[in-house]
């Protein structure tokens, strides 16, 4: 029986994949970790909660003790614009927390999901079609505590036995709960400002190139690969995983399809532009494919289709 326990659980991920846990392995298993924003709706009423600040590791341990958690989704994270407007807090939210996450891991034996990101990888990198295994010397503190995490998640493997497995996730999109502070956020609110104003300022350049990936697709990602068959894989941490690479323009012009009188206009962050440059404008996850089974669902028709209706919604409902 898993016990699952999530870290950052009221996040733009988390949010989600708590309730997918839960729907998976019964609601009383899957404890909701949070920091100070509390849980509302499905995610408070559907199973317990506790305050979890991964940066303290006793506030970990007795969660873990309380539940019998044998399982951590460790998903509280800062991302990328926001680490790097305060490396410190960077470091200690994306390193020091990790830490503690496996150091329990391996007193009370849990397996432990860590999501890296687009941003492990840095300017030197083969920028198209990256390699599952290449150069990664990211010049962001973001990058950096990506690369260290992967690497500390590796070693508590080798070294300890620890169950570690973990995603290289590209911009993720979705419809629940915003993404903050993250560079690739702009594909997220794209589609907020097309339905709510029909007019949007793209803070990142024409022309630049990520991968993206639709929430359903992340959240079956994390769930597969921790239900994958351990002998088969090789890599562990952390697999590239993409669904679709695209750049402001493309995107603006597939809302066009359902919005004709959307505009999008450039104001470009430069923080946010030098991120940007120095990630990966598409990753090839094969290695994901092959040793568990990778296959994404949507691409951007699809998930295009989908955020404008659930958006839609929301909006004629009074809700955004
Ligand atoms: C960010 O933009 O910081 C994240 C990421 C790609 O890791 N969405």
């Amino acid at each position: 029986m898993k016990h699952i326990l999530v870290t950052g659980s009221v996040g733009q991920i988390g949010s989600e994949l708590t309730l997918e846990l839960r729907k998976k392995y019964g609601n009383e298993n899957v404890v909701a970790g949070i920091r100070k924003t509390q849980p509302t709706g499905e995610l408070k009423d559907s199973g317990p909660y506790e305050v979890v600040d991964a940066t303290d590791i006793t506030q970990i341990t007795n969660v873990v003790k309380k539940y019998n958690i044998n399982v951590i989704y460790h998903l509280a994270a800062m991302l990328s614009a926001i680490a790097e407007n305060n490396p410190q807090a960077g470091w200690n939210v994306g390193v020091n927390a990790l830490y503690n996450v496996l150091e329990v891991a391996r007193e009370f034996n849990c397996a432990v999901f860590f999501p890296s990101s687009i941003g492990a990888f840095g300017p030197t990198t083969p920028l198209d079609n990256t390699p599952q295994d290449t150069i990664q010397r990211p010049t962001t503190m973001y990058g950096v505590t990506k690369v260290t995490g992967e690497l500390l998640c590796d070693y508590y493997f080798k070294r300890f036995g620890v169950d570690t497995r973990g995603l290289r996730y590209p911009g993720i999109i979705s419809n629940v709960t915003l993404p903050g502070g993250g560079t690739t956020d702009y594909a997220v609110e794209i589609y907020y400002e097309a339905v709510k104003n029909k007019r949007f300022t793209c803070p990142l350049a024409k022309g630049t190139f990520l991968d993206m990936m639709y929430m359903p697709d992340a959240i079956n990602a994390a769930i597969n690969l921790m239900e994958a068959d351990p002998s088969k894989l090789i890599h562990r941490n952390a697999f590239n995983v993409t669904a679709m690479s695209f750049d402001p323009e493309i995107l603006a012009n597939e809302i066009k399809k359902h919005i004709p009188d959307f505009i999008m206009v450039y104001e470009v962050d430069q923080t946010k532009q030098g991120i940007a440059d120095s990630w990966p404008n598409s990753m090839d996850d094969s290695a994901a494919r092959e040793e568990w089974g990778w296959e994404p669902q949507y691409n951007l028709t699809t998930m295009t289709l989908d955020m404008l209706k659930v958006i839609g919604e929301k909006h004629s409902r009074g809700l955004l």
